[in-house]
């Protein structure tokens, strides 16, 4: 990298709260005081950690192999098959996305364990994998050494095979296991504690409900004390857990969904309050404790690999939008990646991660800044220069005087920069400090500076993505807003390579299916016919009918550029048009047949359960349900958790009841499905929830819907 600009004093443009800075310029050179830390600052283990920006996530266990994302718990070990598994493939495929680590399932919530603990027989010593001599821990352990990836792994807390779980005993069971991931299997850098728990499980046989007071049963002070004993620089990553101060024991916490995003702001400081998922989102400004956010979010629908999701790879437009709305917004992102039933990562996946690290290489790989002039409004002095934001360290920092509260910072370039991305880092070791900034470019033709985006935070690392790119010789960042003087360690400008994302496709009460797509002059192509949409596939133009339901594919074209799209794929079963709810135990149930995933039904009360009758206008041979929960809930409202269904033909007499439990519902959004043992032919539905995911009894939801195709 070719060393900038540095300026010299003649280039610091001395304004306002700049003219004390001036005459600190030289006269105390090499012995300008930094700036002291302000508010809550990160430990050297959450800074590394900040480093890491985007690994992946690696959910592999028995649930591969029947079809479930949360296991019950009585599985047998002999189920856990993989027909040709590779840590070296799912490595390479982390790898060539450009992730920096990798975190494994060590334990899912249903028990089984892939390394051969001394502690249980639910393991993959029952298992026919290698005759029960495998270790996939330690397999993925030295594969992701091997790729130059660092490790991680997870452990769930909530162990729904264990017969003492819920009892004293269960804890030192888990402890165990933990002190064996922390000793056997090298450096680790983060464990993840789940928050997950739903309550029955298998039990060793009780097969009964277990609830207990997450906080004081694990006692995470004294488990979390292990990781700390056995692995100093390990992140712990959980919602959970005190310490000293409050409610905050973890290195890092959840993001509060699991779509794919972090709030903006996305701060990284949190205070001594509960956690919400507002708080999750956001952060608290100033907060007290340094608690950055994980996004977690999965390459396809589950967390596990399911056959039935081949079709719903996330594209590489999609992840490129999740990682600018989640390492661009100061969080890290966990990627998951689902191995199929070889072990491996399937053909298109890997091919889809390759593709995205093939963008975020060509992107990041150059920063365009290089080689600016680099002026500020107001200096401190040496080891603090302007210029400094252009050296690629993440040790040095520009920072203007204490009292500064805003500044510019000018880059200039004899001949004109184009790009379409703007990184900027605080220097975090002083705590985040940025309040909001405008970012602006000189505008040659009228004179003056135009405003080129505006926002928050920018902490670990604010990713800018312009509309278009633009071409300039003078950028300037204005910090406009700080709770101290700004210490900015990164600017930084970037050509995203033209992507278009794939179009939306949304089918409403009636059965009418609108194809939509943000991005300006972009056109629309589709089919419902079964066949790939290509350029030359019916034009979008309005709303088409589509009542019975069918398969709707479409691409979005950029006649500007030339740029495609991947192709979006929606399967709509039969419209709701002729539907209506018969009866509720609360008002207000018709949101869940209106086609808008924003509306939801909110059951009064906490008293379980919550039921609706629906009318489906006609016999329908049903073979399942499908369950669209709330994208956001209201505080204190929980998720609907367990589940009777029953079909009718006249709406008097009920056939057999299918029950079960909606998997992870409570921290996904994701459409949930129920199949029946057997096709069901009925005109009438009813749903009852019996118990409540979250919340204290009352539960919402956004959709409900039948699988008949
Ligand atoms: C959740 C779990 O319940 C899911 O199964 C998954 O492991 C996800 C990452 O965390 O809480």
């Amino acid at each position: 990298m070719s060393r900038p600009f540095l300026p010299s004093r003649r280039a610091v443009l001395a304004t306002g709260a700049a003219s004390s800075a001036l005459s600190l310029v030289g006269a105390s050179a090499g012995q300008v005081p930094a700036p002291q830390p302000w508010g809550a600052v990160p430990t050297a283990r959450q800074l590394a950690w900040h480093e890491m920006a985007a690994y992946a996530f690696v959910h592999f266990s028995i649930n591969t192999f029947t079809d479930r994302e949360w296991g019950y718990g009585d599985e047998s070990p002999a189920l856990f098959s993989p027909t040709d598994f590779s840590a070296d493939q799912i490595a390479g495929a982390a790898k060539a996305a450009g992730l920096t680590g990798l975190i494994l399932t060590a334990k899912h919530h249903d028990g089984f364990c892939l390394w051969p603990t001394r502690y249980t027989e639910h393991c993959i010593r029952n298992s026919p994998y290698k005759n029960g001599q495998g270790d996939i821990v330690g397999e993925m352990a030295a594969a992701c050494r091997r790729a130059g990836l660092r490790f991680g792994l997870y452990l769930s807390p909530w162990d729904r095979n264990h017969a003492e779980y819920g009892r004293p005993a269960y804890i030192t069971y888990y402890r165990n296991q933990l002190r064996e991931l922390l000793t056997g299997y090298g450096p680790l850098f983060e464990m993840w504690f789940d928050g997950a728990n739903g309550g029955d499980g298998f039990y060793g046989g009780a097969r009964e409900k277990r609830s207990i007071d997450a906080e004081s049963y694990y006692d995470w002070t004294n488990t979390w004390a292990l990781v700390r004993q056995y692995q100093p620089d390990a992140v712990i990553w959980g919602n959970w857990g005190r310490d000293a101060h409050g409610p905050w024991g973890a290195d890092a916490r959840w993001v509060g969904n699991e779509e794919g995003y972090a709030g903006d702001p996305c701060r990284a400081t949190v205070g001594d309050t509960p956690y919400t998922q507002e708080i999750g989102e956001h952060g608290v400004r100033g907060g007290t404790h340094w608690r950055p956010a994980e996004v977690d979010v999965s390459l396809r629908p589950g967390w596990f690999w399911h056959a039935r999701e081949d079709a719903d790879v996330k594209s590489v437009g999609r992840l490129t939008r999740i990682y600018f709305e989640s390492v661009g917004r100061g969080a890290n992102l966990i990627l998951n990646l689902p191995p199929d039933r070889r072990g491996r990562i399937p053909d298109h996946d890997a091919a889809v991660l390759k593709g995205w690290g093939d963008v975020l290489r060509a992107t990041f790989g150059t920063d365009l800044a290089q080689g600016a002039m680099v002026q500020a409004s107001a200096a401190r002095g040496p080891g603090f220069d302007p210029g400094n934001v252009l050296d690629g360290r993440a040790d040095s920092y520009w920072a203007p005087p204490d009292a500064a509260r805003a500044a510019d910072l000018t880059l200039e370039w004899s001949q004109a920069r184009t790009f379409n991305v703007v990184r900027l880092r605080e220097y975090l070791p002083l705590g985040q400090r940025i309040g909001a900034f405008t970012l602006e470019v000189w505008d040659e033709g009228q004179g003056n500076w135009a405003e080129l985006a505006r926002h928050t935070a920018i902490g670990s690392q604010r990713l800018v993505r312009l509309p278009a790119p633009v071409s300039t010789t003078r950028l300037r960042l204005r910090i406009l807003d700080a709770d101290a003087c700004p210490a900015i360690r990164e600017v930084a400008l970037f050509r995203l390579p033209d992507l278009v994302e794939e179009p939306g496709i949304h089918r409403d009460r009636h059965g009418l299916v609108a194809l939509s797509s943000d991005i300006p002059g972009a056109i629309l192509h589709y089919t419902t016919d079964g066949e790939v949409p290509t350029l030359r596939s019916p034009l979008y133009q309005d709303p088409f009918p589509l009542p019975e339901g069918g398969v709707v594919q479409a691409i979005c074209h950029l006649p500007r550029t030339g740029a495609s799209s991947g192709v979006a794929m929606r399967r709509f079963d039969v419209s709701k048009a002729d539907w209506r709810v018969v009866s509720a135990t609360a008002p207000g149930a018709e949101a869940i047949i209106d086609e808008d995933p924003g509306s939801l039904w909110v059951t009064g009360g906490r008293d379980l359960p919550h039921e609706v009758v629906v009318d489906l206008g006609a016999m329908r041979p049903l073979k399942g349900i499908t369950l669209l929960p709330a994208g956001q809930r209201p505080p204190g409202v929980g998720a609907p958790g367990d589940y009777r269904i029953e079909v009718s033909a006249d709406g008097k007499t009920w056939g057999p009841v299918v029950a079960g439990e909606f998997a992870n519902i409570a921290a996904n959004t994701g459409e949930q499905r129920v199949m029946f043992p057997e096709v069901r032919t009925g005109r009438f539905l009813r749903l009852e929830i019996t118990r409540a995911a979250g919340g204290e009894g009352q539960v919402a939801f956004a959709e409900l819907g039948v699988v008949t195709r």
